[in-house]
């Protein structure tokens, strides 16, 4: 009989259990959200005293699992307690949205608050796991990352090859109430080789560079033009910077009309919108000229860590070489000159047919505490940054609290030039 073994090949809680043990002892896992220093008067303010923060949404995510999210809120003492866990890794990740109310009890300095985030990776170990994971009172920030779209949506009827992978566009909003001057701030596409566990790099070598609290790593680095005050955002409008400013819905349908996008990255062998001011590469290269030369692309393949950053020279900043790489320099942008990151990971549906294994922290936890885990290429959503609340002028506020996997969310519509 050849189906002799067959039972073994049937397991009900495939999705749900770990390889070789079907008797996995289930554990508990209690967490404190903690809040330090000046933004523990803060929480005390909104009634959470004593350095922990009370009525935070904590959501947990087992890695490599494709259950989904499970929420529940923290208590006075800011603890919250989750049962029948199976043992691994999970994202950890807490946030506390306040109110127009609870920010008017702020000082001035601190109107600028709208949200207490935060977020780790524990390992839960049966029978029982306790974590701590200390949450930041976010801060809107000036010109920050409101929209990414990286798809490369199949041209084929059957999927897959040939993709078209010049729709991307990156989408940036004035959060603050002052007017910015984009002239020279710079978008930059972190080093995205050190966030996966490698053979030749593993994440115990990467992590050095990966989550340097100095700054980030990075290779291409993109300005923009004007030469001081030429390209002036007012609070609450955004600007849009496509790979290409074309109409792409000419190639797919359910792409978009970035024909009027306000910049484009431009390459060696591209179509060049004259309308459209381009973005001036300013290093370390061209993005795969050999491939493509259509300037930078924002392709949300594998993981990506976007960055926006005031004027730099890149000549000029510290030079890293990795190892086993074939452009091995690399350049460390320092944190000061950070104004926002965003950093996500494929979905948790693309990571279960990869085997590649997330190394957990995308970048220092002071610029991002927790990647999202949004990307998909071959869907047509973009990652936009949550709305936080609106001014009585009508203006849109965005949540920023420098925690991607809960500041971004996927939206099966891409709104270029809009918020949100
Ligand atoms: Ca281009
Ligand atoms: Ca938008």
């Amino acid at each position: 009989m050849a189906c002799e073994h067959a039972t073994t090949l049937i397991d009900p809680l495939a999705g749900d259990s770990i390889p070789g043990d079907g008797t996995v002892q289930r554990a508990a896992l209690t967490i404190t959200i903690t809040v330090t220093g000046a933004d523990s008067v803060l929480a005390s303010a909104v009634g959470s005293a004593g350095g922990v923060l009370g009525d935070a949404e904590v959501t947990l995510e087992r890695s490599g699992s494709t259950e989904g999210p499970r929420s529940a809120v923290t208590d006075a003492a800011g603890t919250v307690r989750f049962e029948d866990l199976l043992p691994g890794t999970y994202a950890v990740s807490a946030l506390r949205v306040l109110t127009v109310e609870e920010v008017a009890r702020f000082g001035s300095e601190d109107a600028d608050v709208n949200a207490f985030g935060g977020g780790e990776y524990v390992t839960v170990e049966a029978p029982s796991t306790e974590a701590v994971v200390s949450a930041l009172a976010g801060r809107r920030g000036s010109l920050v990352i409101s929209e990414h779209f990286g798809s490369m949506p199949s041209l084929s009827e059957s999927g897959g090859w040939p993709s078209y992978d010049y729709g991307h566009f990156l989408e940036l909003y004035n959060n603050s109430d002052t007017t910015i001057y984009l002239d020279g701030k710079v978008i930059v596409l972190g080093f995205t080789g050190l966030l996966f566990d490698l053979p030749d790099q593993p994440c115990t070598i990467s992590e050095k560079w990966r989550t340097d609290p100095e700054g980030i790593r990075a290779r291409f680095f993109e300005a923009f033009p004007g030469s001081g005050r030429d390209y002036a955002l007012a609070p609450g409008e955004a600007v849009v910077v496509a790979t290409d400013a074309v109409d792409h819905r000419q190639f797919h349908p359910e792409l978009h009309d970035l024909s009027r996008a306000d910049f484009e990255f431009i390459g060696s062998s591209d179509v060049d919108n004259p309308g459209v001011p381009n973005m001036v590469n300013i290093g370390l290269y061209e993005f795969a000229a050999d491939y493509y030369g259509h300037g930078l692309m924002l392709r949300s393949v594998g993981g990506i860590v976007i960055l926006v950053a005031e004027p730099l020279v890149v000549s000029g900043l510290p030079v890293d070489y990795i190892p086993a790489s074939t452009r091995p320099e690399i350049r460390r942008i320092p944190g000061a000159k950070v104004l926002d990151v965003f950093s996500s990971i494929f979905t948790p549906e693309r990571q279960a047919g990869s085997s590649l294994r997330h190394c957990g922290q995308n970048v220092h936890e002071s610029f991002d505490r927790q990647g999202a885990r949004l990307l998909d290429y071959e869907l047509l959503h973009s990652e936009q940054r949550r709305v936080h609340g609106m001014l009585p002028d009508g203006r849109v506020i965005l949540q920023r609290t420098k925690t991607s996997s809960r500041d971004f969310h996927a939206r099966r519509q891409a709104t270029p030039g809009r918020v949100p």
